[in-house]
């Protein structure tokens, strides 16, 4: 079985530990998070990037989200790597250099290591002080297992792993459906920076939610108890905080439903009523109904999956989903770039 979910430290909550205590902060990267925050509540569609949904309050409430009756992925997704995790193992064979991105408590690549053995542990994440003291209890459980640590925002587009992460055997692994925040577009890119990260010998491992009927997907993330509600509300909570906004929390509404045509969950906070909102260095009036998109969640169908893989340079290998088909676990090597005739298409 794997441990307690750990999404709430992927990607998209990859400035997670850099964003939760920028209000005072003046280094870059705050500053930074916070001309984005701004540029997003100016933008004609208001926008708040997801990764400001994880700052302290929000990381525990994703937390709660996994525990839902109505959240399935996570819960999903280890049912996949419980059942199947010895024939998973066996693909992707022992010995690896692993690459765990966005491995924030390492749970969920520990549970594995039991069937992986990898060679070197190399978990990355922007929240590097968090990540340090994650692997400083790992080290004491698997003491023959290298342990690389790096902290790394992996997000945009010219990360590179350092030297010291070892060049043979590379498998990385990018569970949670944390590839569902980028575009497909976005998702291509990141892939295509993998496969260049990948030796010949490389691979990754993934886990993707898959697209499904609109009704389980509107429950998941607007479930019974309110819990989503209160993780996408908190984002005003954060952005009070960071940009001194004043926003009136009550006076805001979650919506979280499947866009069917668009292929991904949309989440977006509603004004009930006209609201006129001021921050540091700026304001703008929302009528009501008026929405601030927060997330975009890309489910996909097993061959858009595959095909994503393929055209980053993967070939899949294995595919493994539960009996109702709602989520998969793939398992892609990485690709022989073909010369000649083959490479047409
Ligand atoms: C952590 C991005 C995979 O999209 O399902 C859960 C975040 N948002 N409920 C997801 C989330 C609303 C989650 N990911």
């Amino acid at each position: 079985m794997l441990n307690q979910p750990t999404d709430a430290q992927s990607t998209s909550d990859a400035a997670a530990g850099a964003a939760a205590n920028a209000a005072l902060d003046t280094s870059a990267e705050a500053l930074r998070l916070r001309a984005e925050l701004d540029a997003g509540l100016r933008a004609r569609h208001a926008c708040i990037s997801p990764k400001f949904l994880y700052d302290a309050l929000g990381s525990r409430l994703f937390e709660a989200i996994c525990e839902l009756p109505e959240y399935y992925p996570t819960r999903t997704e280890a049912a996949i790597f419980a059942r199947h995790g010895g024939e998973i193992a066996r693909a992707v064979g022992t010995g690896a250099t692993l690459i765990d991105l966005g491995a924030g408590n390492c749970a969920k690549a520990a549970s594995l290591f039991p069937l992986l053995h990898p060679f070197q542990y190399v978990p990355v994440d922007i929240s590097a002080d968090f990540l340090q003291d994650a692997v400083e209890r790992l080290r004491q459980r698997f003491r023959h297992i290298e342990m690389n640590a790096l902290g790394m925002d992996f997000s945009g587009g010219d990360w590179q792993l350092p030297d010291t992460v070892r060049h043979e055997r590379r498998l990385f692994f990018y569970p949670g459906s944390s590839i569902g925040n980028f575009t497909p577009d976005e998702a291509l890119a990141f892939l295509r920076r993998v496969r260049a990260q990948c030796g010949p010998d490389g691979g990754i491992l993934i886990g993707i939610d898959l697209a499904k009927e609109s009704a389980v997907l509107d429950a998941a993330y607007d479930d019974a108890l309110g819990v989503t509600a209160a993780f996408n509300l908190n984002v005003l909570r954060h952005a009070n905080r960071l940009l001194g906004a004043d926003f009136d929390i009550r006076a805001w509404r979650h919506r979280g439903f499947y866009n069917e045509r668009e292929g991904r969950v949309e989440m977006h906070l509603e004004a009930r009523t006209v609201q006129q909102v001021s921050w540091r260095g700026g304001s703008r009036r929302f009528e009501a109904g008026e929405c601030i998109h927060t997330e975009n969640s890309y489910k996909y169908r097993p061959g858009g999956a595959v095909g994503l893989l393929e055209q980053a340079g993967f070939a899949a290998a294995g595919v493994w989903s539960d009996a109702r088909g709602w989520f998969a676990v793939i398992h892609a090597r990485a690709a022989v770039p073909m010369i000649g005739p083959g490479a047409m298409h």
